[in-house]
């Protein structure tokens, strides 16, 4: 016990906060990085540095070999993996254990359940948590679809079992058009994914997206750190998420983090995981379990002071949580922006040279960004450069001191979403607090 090294297997803004967090626990850092991003910040940074592969992520941050042989020769002690690429792989957190490395993450078993949305529905509705009403299970026969469909009602949706970010979801009007629907969402979830399980459930019109961070000892004891709110997505992809949500109140976000929480204690979850949830009329459904830290883990953060990366390294390690349920207060407000390197209007990527860069400041601002003036964004990865996140007493403060900082930054060069944020935080709607997963995708149909 005791980790002393912690390979980061990630890049970009998540390697940093990572590194961070390590560095302020006396912990050293091991950065692994493709071709592409040898002269990143989060390489420059680390105490270590290792090149795993060329640009393709599949020959470098999700290539399993280079990252294990690197771990070895460097005496990493300890891997963290970040989101996204290979985190929620539960054969790579085997590996990473079968090592007598240190895996910081949730147990493989929960990781692998969870990756199966079939199981996770199965393994959250035994647990307690409110689903969306449906098929118990995978449906492969025509007559069964029906059946359940006809009892859950019209508009249904088929999912695959092995789906997530909202690939191969077929919505369903009516009977007529079940078995086609059923048809193409297996097919193209076996060309997506390589199985063709689907599942049903009744489609909700019109849900926000409301999801709860957890975190466990692996031992049977669980909390909660409350709500986001990431209903304002584009094609999947989150663009600015806040906590608390506008519609939850104190007295909800207890009792349902109340109902999460023991849900995690009793299957004896280990690590930083999230619950999501489609919330409609007041009800709670949920849908799936992210067994990671998510990129919009700060704005927990800044409600709760609690660092969640120091929360993993210390599970891992084998200590407590550092806070009991009674002592994590919610207080006042925070709002992430999603900086990407695109067009804002028409999304197209925008890599390049940055030119220019300066990050916003002040009170309750946090950037968090491996940008530098000069730096070259790839364009081999995700379009995320930075992330701004600012704090508020209040949810109208917070909007207030995120406008004045999204004045403050620059970032010159490639074209960023910035000026889309600034749009968007004059609209009356996002403003009241008035919307759902609907919302931004129809706002910028005619608006934007
Ligand atoms: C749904 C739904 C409506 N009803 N399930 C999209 C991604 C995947 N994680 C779940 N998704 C949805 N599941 C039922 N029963 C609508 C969506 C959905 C969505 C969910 C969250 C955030 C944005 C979304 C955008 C479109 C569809």
């Amino acid at each position: 016990m005791a980790i002393k090294r912690i390979l980061i297997a990630n890049r970009g803004e998540i390697a940093l906060r990572i590194h961070r967090a390590a560095h302020e626990m006396g912990i050293e850092t091991v950065a692994v990085h493709s071709t592409a991003d040898a002269d990143a910040m989060h390489v420059r940074l680390a105490d270590h540095a290792v090149c795993i592969g060329p640009p393709a992520a599949k020959d470098s941050y999700l290539n399993v070999a280079a990252i294990i042989s690197a771990a070895e020769i460097t005496h990493a002690d300890a891997i963290h993996p970040g989101y996204g690429f290979l985190s929620e792989n539960a054969k790579f957190a085997e590996i990473v254990e079968a090592h007598d490395i240190i895996w910081i993450g949730p147990k493989p078993e929960h990781i692998r359940t969870m990756g199966d949305k079939v199981e996770a529905k199965r393994t959250a509705g035994a647990l307690g948590l409110p689903l969306v009403p449906g098929s118990d299970g995978a449906v492969s026969e025509i007559e069964e679809a029906k059946r359940i469909a006809a009892d859950v009602g019209y508009p249904v949706i088929i999912k695959a079992a092995s789906g997530g970010g909202g690939r191969g979801m077929k919505v369903c009007n009516g009977p007529e058009d079940l078995e086609t629907l059923m048809q193409q969402a297996g097919t193209e979830a076996k060309a997506a994914f390589g199985d063709a399980t689907v599942y049903i459930e009744k489609y909700l019109g019109n849900p926000r997206h409301i999801e709860f961070q957890i975190f466990g000892d692996g031992n049977g004891n669980a909390i909660h750190l409350g709500e986001r709110d990431c209903s304002l997505q584009r094609r999947h992809q989150k663009v600015l998420e806040e906590a608390p949500s506008p519609v939850i109140s104190a007295a909800e976000r207890d009792r349902m983090g109340g109902i999460v929480a023991s849900a995690m204690a009793d299957m004896g979850y280990r690590g930083a995981g999230t619950i999501e949830f489609l919330w409609e009329n007041g009800e709670f459904y949920f849908i799936e379990m992210n067994t990671r830290l998510q990129v919009e883990h700060p704005v927990t953060e800044a409600i709760t002071g609690v660092d969640l990366v120091r929360e993993q390294i210390r599970i891992a390690d084998g200590k407590a949580l550092s806070v009991k349920q009674e002592e994590i207060e919610f207080k006042g407000h925070a709002i992430e922006c999603r900086i990407n390197a695109e067009d804002p209007f028409t999304f197209a990527p925008s890599p390049g040279l940055v030119k220019g860069y300066h990050a916003a400041g002040g009170m309750h601002v946090r950037v968090d960004s491996g940008l530098y003036a000069g730096y070259k964004i790839p364009p081999y990865y995700d379009s995320m450069i930075a992330k701004l996140i600012v704090y508020g007493r209040t949810r109208e403060g917070c909007i207030m001191r995120l406008k004045r900082a999204l004045q403050e930054m620059v970032i010159e060069g490639p074209k960023t979403s910035i000026p889309l944020h600034q749009r968007l935080l004059n609209q009356p709607d996002f403003l009241s607090g008035d919307y759902t997963i609907k919302w931004l995708e129809e706002w910028l149909a005619k608006d934007a």
